[in-house]
């Protein structure tokens, strides 16, 4: 059994409705539990198109007895289901399920990098996952998620999302 983090954002639609139906779906897959979910936060854009909206962004943990690549699968599938089309790199989307750190393993898959190559730069990821597993260890810096979070100054573009997010999750199979 394996414990994964997971970043969850969007900037298209009813992006917390969309966040939270997704987590649901990751609960109920097989081999798949959803241990904990962050607030969210809205964040400014990074990257991308000009002018494109405000995102919201999360995180989640899970535990799983699925491999790295099977579960990347899963998640593209949830992705495309919630209305996820690929055009613009980087460009706006209703959902976006990013694997951060998956145990302490180093990946270079064509699937799947673990752990995710930016995840250290990204306040708007680092930040919710403080929340939920501030811990954490970064197994190539050796340097947990919390720290990693202060190496980044006060970050700017940042604030609580203020609504509650709750999706219901621990009723899907056991993982
Ligand atoms: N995702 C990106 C690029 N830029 N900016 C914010 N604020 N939130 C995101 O989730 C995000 C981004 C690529 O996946
Ligand atoms: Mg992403
Ligand atoms: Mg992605």
């Amino acid at each position: 059994m394996s414990t994964v983090l997971v970043a969850i954002g969007g900037n298209v639609g009813d992006v917390a409705k969309t966040l939270k139906s997704a987590v649901e779906a990751i609960d109920r897959l097989g081999g798949v539990r959803v241990l904990a979910a962050s607030p969210l936060y809205r964040t400014a854009p990074v990257g991308g198109p000009a002018g494109q909206p405000t995102f919201l962004n999360g995180a989640i943990s899970l535990e799983t007895s699925l491999a790295p690549r099977e579960l990347m699968a899963a998640l593209l599938e949830i992705e495309r289901r919630h209305g996820r089309v690929r055009e613009v790199q980087d460009g706006p989307r209703t959902v976006d399920l990013d694997i951060l750190l998956w145990d302490n393993l180093t990946l270079d898959d064509e699937m799947v990098l673990l752990p995710h190559p930016r995840l250290h730069q990204r306040a708007f990821v680092l930040k919710p996952l403080a929340d939920i597993a501030p811990t954490a260890l970064h197994p190539a810096f050796k340097k947990t998620v919390a720290e990693l979070l202060a190496d980044l100054g006060a970050p700017e573009g940042i604030e609580p999302s203020g609504e509650p997010f709750t999706p219901s999750i621990g009723r899907g199979e056991p993982a």
